[in-house]
């Protein structure tokens, strides 16, 4: 007999503040309008629709501009604010077994659903899909946009000597002093706030690194795969080198995959706010995610940074559908 199916949460996140562009917000119900959620039940999952996480309240890029940063970390009160939102559905929904998938927005909502998925399930190992490494803090970030920072604010090492991220305007969940509010609650009888270690995550796709995300890369050791190595191994041998690399000591431990769209070649992907030229092919872009799929261990995942408004239509279209086409593969349709 066939087993029960499984439920994905599907979660709209149409976050913009953690980047410079508006746009940034229409990739959830763009993904939702050409069908995603028929399409996951015709691969046999439940599907439960998550209302958008931020609300018409939230201040609407084209309506309100945020208020003034006060540091390196531009709006980070608000995309503080729409993590922490994310983190709870995501510490919910990966609490009662089901499956997160998160629609962006831009990448800073990674932030949240990584935070969540990490509290209820802290053996999470990651594979980050993107040109970009977001390993950056408020402390060394050459931009301010948080996009680049959702790594960098979770990862063990990263935060310098005499700071907290706890300090940083908006991210106060992420404190161990924090005193806990309605579905995200304090940390207490040890727990810690939820932590990322150098050897649980995997990039695949790198090619547009800062100096010091590239320092703290060697430092730390994490484990990566640039374009460079794809070239020269192929994907295939990427793939298995990465998977082999998280589920070595744990062959059940669960997966989270964070899929930035701007891994993908901007031939293929040009409806995204940083193209960086030279990235995955339109097959490579679906075997990252078929490979993973394909593995079992995949439990939550992201797919970030589609911007429709950044191309012409035709562009947009083929990114939308290439963004569907990574969805599907990467919650297990297969070629045949
Ligand atoms: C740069 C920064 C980034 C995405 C750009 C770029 C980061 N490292 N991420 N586009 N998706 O500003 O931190
Ligand atoms: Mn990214
Ligand atoms: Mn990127
Ligand atoms: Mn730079």
């Amino acid at each position: 007999t066939l087993s029960e199916p499984r439920t994905c949460s599907l979660i709209p996140c149409p976050m913009t503040f953690g980047q410079p562009f508006t746009g940034t917000d229409m990739g959830p119900e763009l993904l939702m309008q050409k069908g995603l959620p028929s399409m996951l039940s015709n691969l046999g999952w439940r599907v439960d629709r998550v209302p958008e996480v931020l609300g018409k309240s939230f201040g609407s890029s084209s309506s309100s501009s945020p208020p003034p940063s006060t540091s390196n970390a531009k709006n980070s009160s608000l995309v503080g604010l729409g993590a922490l939102s994310l983190a709870k559905l995501c510490l919910k929904k990966s609490s009662s077994g089901n499956f997160p998938l998160t629609l962006g927005g831009d990448h800073s909502i990674s932030l949240g659903s990584l935070a969540g998925v990490l509290r209820s399930r802290p053996a999470t190992g990651v594979i980050w899909v993107d040109a970009h490494a977001d390993l950056n803090t408020p402390w060394i970030s050459e931009s301010g946009n948080m996009h680049g920072m959702p790594v960098g604010l979770l990862m063990e090492g990263m935060i310098p000597e005499g700071k907290k991220v706890e300090e940083v305007e908006g991210l106060e969940w992420l404190g161990e002093g924090w005193e806990g509010e309605e579905g995200w609650p304090a940390y207490k009888d040890g727990e810690k706030p939820p932590v990322l270690k150098p050897s649980s995550i995997v990039y695949v796709g790198l090619r547009d690194v800062d100096k010091e995300e590239r320092e703290a890369i060697k430092s730390l050791n994490i484990k990566y795969y640039s374009m460079y190595d794809i070239d020269r191994l192929g994907i295939g041998a990427v793939m298995e080198k990465a998977l082999e690399h998280l589920l070595k000591d744990d062959p059940s431990r669960p997966l989270h995959l964070s899929y930035d769209i701007d891994a993908v070649d901007p031939g293929q992907a040009p409806a995204t706010g940083t193209t960086v030229r030279g990235g995955l092919t339109y097959r490579e872009a679906h075997f990252v995610a078929e490979r993973i799929a394909n593995s079992g261990n995949l439990a939550s995942a992201d797919l970030v940074e589609l911007n429709p408004t950044l191309s012409d239509d035709v562009g947009a279209e083929e990114t939308v559908d290439l963004g569907l086409q990574i969805l599907t593969s990467m919650m297990g349709k297969s070629i045949i």
